[in-house]
Formats: C-alpha cells, structure tokens, sequence
C-alpha cells in the first residue's frame, strides 16, 4: 500500500509518527503544508515541514510540539541585546537547521531537496514533502486587517477576529511533482487544523483533482472532539466564522472531497449525521498522549481503510 497522509502542524504531526511506527519508508508519504512559511532574520522558516521532520526524528520539544527538546536560546538571548525581532522564537539547534536550509536553497536546492537532505541527517528515513515547491502563503483576514500567518499565529497570539483566508499563490503553484499519485492506495487527512494546515494544501492548483483521481478512500481525522480543538484555534476559528465547533461540521467541511471521516468515541452520537453527508464514518479513540495512543489510532485508521 502507499498511504498519502496530508498534515499541518502539532495535532497532524502526532498521527504521522503513529503512522511512520506501523508502516515501512516504502508504503507512506508525508504531504505538507507551507502556507505557514515565512521569510523571517534573512531565514526560510518552514515550520510544519520542521515540526513533522523533529517529531518523526524524535527530538521533537514533547510539550510546545514545535522545535527541538532540550533546546537552548543563547542566540534569541543575544538578538534580544540587540534589539532584534524576538517574538518569532528560534532556539540555537532549530536555528542551524534554518541557516542549513538558506544555504541549500541559495544553492538552488528545491525545498523538497533540502527537506529531504535535512530529515535525512536527522535519521528521517520516510518521505516528507512540502505540498508545493512554489511559494504559498496563508493570510488571515481579521476584523483588523489582512495578517501574515505567523504575524496572526505566534506575534498576535491568534487574538484577532478571524474572518477568513487567503492562499497567496495556490492558484499558480504546482503541485509537489514527487508526490506518488500513480501509487496511492489511501489519503489520510491528519487531524491538522482544517482551515489553516490542510485548505492550503487542498488549495494548490490541481491538488484536489489529484487526490480524487487516484480513486483511493479519502479519511479524514476530526480535530475537533467532543466540541474543542485538542491543540490550537481551531475551535476559536470556527466561531468566527460563525461555523459550528463540532465534528459534524468538520465533516461538512470537507464535504466533496472525504469519502471516510473518523471521529472521536465521545462523538459516537454524530456517526449518523456524518452518515447522511455520504461519509463513512467509525467512531475511534482520537486523543493522542502518548506514544502508544499514536501508534494506536494509525493501526485503527489503517484497520478502518482495510
Ligand atoms: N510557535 C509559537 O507559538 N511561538 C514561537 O515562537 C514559535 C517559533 C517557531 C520556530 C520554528 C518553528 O518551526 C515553529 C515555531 N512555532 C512557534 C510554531 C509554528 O509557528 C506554528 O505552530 C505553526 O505554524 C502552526 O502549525
């Protein structure tokens, strides 16, 4: 089988090491959001790509998600002396991998190049690939203005109203040409943050056509169980956008596109109302806190596709 697994940041990232623990190299690809990247001290900063590279190499920091464990700042200890931009946190070993990847793409290495080369060094041996190798880039629109993601994300500490998104570049970016649609035996959306991990990728030119014309089941994992967002806005962002914050209406998003939707045990009571969207659905134990509970739901997702 060659499972195609779409992910974003933290949540997404849990299920992928689930996956990269049950499944040899040759039977998964990790897909990837870079509508997160950004120019940042001279810098390209991929920060899903980095987060799904750390977690899979296991030197992940297991409680912020992102970044590394056992990391040290003397470097943004420094900047801050100076007066530089520190809002953005770069610890000392996330920040060689940032200067590695600015030499490797001034050396006109693709993104997906220099992901691979960089996972590779961190012992990485499955496949990690940017959604797009063209420059794609999420905007918040909020009730105050346009913002950069990571402008909105991390320096805003999501405070503004979020009104809607934009994917500066999508509709002239190509699809990654490495991604194995030929081989596709299954898609998994990983519970990543519908609107800001996994639209960006849907959005690149072509990129929907693609994964429907493999003809494979499309899964999606809800994020949202028992009416929160385990990690991050997403639940936030629903409610401004004046959607509901439940599974059901996660499966409504995706509506088109997913033919399975997986969503949490204590949802169980929302498996008919994603029954009538044409979906099919199972109920699983969707929580990820351990190890274990990550290797646990790939087996079940996998179970579930079989
Ligand atoms: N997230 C934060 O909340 N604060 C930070 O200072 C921060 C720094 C950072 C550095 C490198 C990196 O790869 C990720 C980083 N993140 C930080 C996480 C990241 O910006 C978001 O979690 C994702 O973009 C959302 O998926």
């Amino acid at each position: 089988m060659t499972l195609l697994a779409l992910t974003g940041g933290v949540g997404g990232a849990k299920l992928a090491l689930g996956f990269a623990k049950v499944l040899p190299p040759e039977d998964v690809v990790f897909v990837v959001n870079t509508g997160d990247d950004f120019e940042h001290l001279g810098l390209h900063i991929s920060p899903d790509v980095d987060t799904i590279t750390y977690t899979l190499a296991e030197v992940a920091n297991p409680i912020a998600g992102w970044g590394r464990k056992d990391e040290t700042w003397r470097f943004m200890d420094a900047l801050e002396r100076f007066g530089g931009e520190t809002w953005f946190r770069l610890g000392d070993a996330d920040l060689a991998l940032h200067l590695h990847r600015r030499t490797l793409l001034n050396a006109g290495k693709s993104l997906t190049a220099a992901t691979n080369e960089i996972a590779g060094r961190l012992g990485v041996e499955h496949t990690i690939l940017p959604m797009s190798d063209d420059p794609v880039r999420t905007r918040v629109l909020t009730s105050d203005g346009s913002l950069a993601f990571q402008h909105y994300f991390v320096r805003d500490r999501c405070a503004p109203k979020a009104v809607g998104f934009e994917f500066a570049g999508a509709e002239t970016a190509s699809v990654n040409p490495a991604i194995p649609f030929e081989s596709v035996t299954a898609i998994v959306i990983c519970p990543s943050n519908p609107f800001v991990s996994v639209d960006p990728i849907l959005a690149v030119d072509g990129m929907r056509d693609a994964l429907l014309a493999t003809g494979a089941p499309i899964v999606a994992v809800s994020p949202i169980v028992g009416g929160r967002a385990i990690k991050g806005p997403t639940a936030k962002m629903m409610r401004e956008l004046g959607v509901r914050t439940t599974t059901v209406a996660v499966a409504e998003h995706y509506a088109g596109l997913v033919s399975h939707f997986v969503i949490d045990e204590v949802d169980a009571r929302a498996e008919a109302a994603v029954a009538a969207l044409g979906m099919g659905t199972t109920a699983l134990q969707t929580v990820m806190t351990t190890l274990d509970d990550r290797v646990q739901l790939a087996r079940s997702v996998l179970e579930f596709i079989r």
